[in-house]
């Protein structure tokens, strides 16, 4: 079965705790469920991970590739505005990468207007609060039917 990977970077894990006016009062389980029901519905299988390490998601974006998963959702958090890194990583792999944040990054503080990770992402998303990441899963999707017929 063809794999999505979705990596979520630094502080994630505290969704649906605090901040609900940025971010939401889902949880990131709330996030993974929702993203199992649509990866399920395009008959795709779904990995979903969390850390707070740069090098740790670097890793996994490797994995990703060796395991020829058919796509990586990713939001980097704050390494987004920071990780050169990151931003290697994913241009060193053929896998494509949909970038999310569930915030508006345009609309807040100036920092954040900038992405490492958009020119090397196949596409990105914000702020669409956490239907972002169903809103990737679904382009993948179309992404990866369109290949196969091409
Ligand atoms: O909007 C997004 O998804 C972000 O990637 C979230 C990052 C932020 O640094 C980016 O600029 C935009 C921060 C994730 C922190 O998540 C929290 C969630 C709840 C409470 C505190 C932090």
């Amino acid at each position: 079965m063809p794999i999505v990977h979705v990596l979520n970077g630094p502080n994630l894990n505290l969704l649906g705790t605090r901040e609900p006016a940025t971010y939401g009062r889902a949880t990131l389980a709330d996030v993974e469920q929702r993203c199992r029901g649509v990866a399920g519905e395009h008959k795709l299988g779904l990995e979903f991970r969390q850390s707070n390490h740069e090098g740790e998601l670097i890793d996994w974006i490797h994995e990703a590739a060796a395991k020829k998963a058919v796509g990586i959702v990713l939001n980097a958090g704050g390494y987004t505005h920071t990780s050169v890194a990151i931003r290697d990583a994913i241009a060193a792999v053929s896998v494509p990468v949909v970038e999310v944040h569930i915030s508006n990054i345009f609309a807040r503080e100036g920092f954040r207007h900038h992405s490492h990770i958009a020119p090397v992402a196949r596409a990105s998303l914000c702020g669409f609060g956490i239907d972002g990441y169903a809103l990737a899963i679904n382009g993948l999707a179309a992404l990866i039917a369109a290949e196969r017929k091409a």
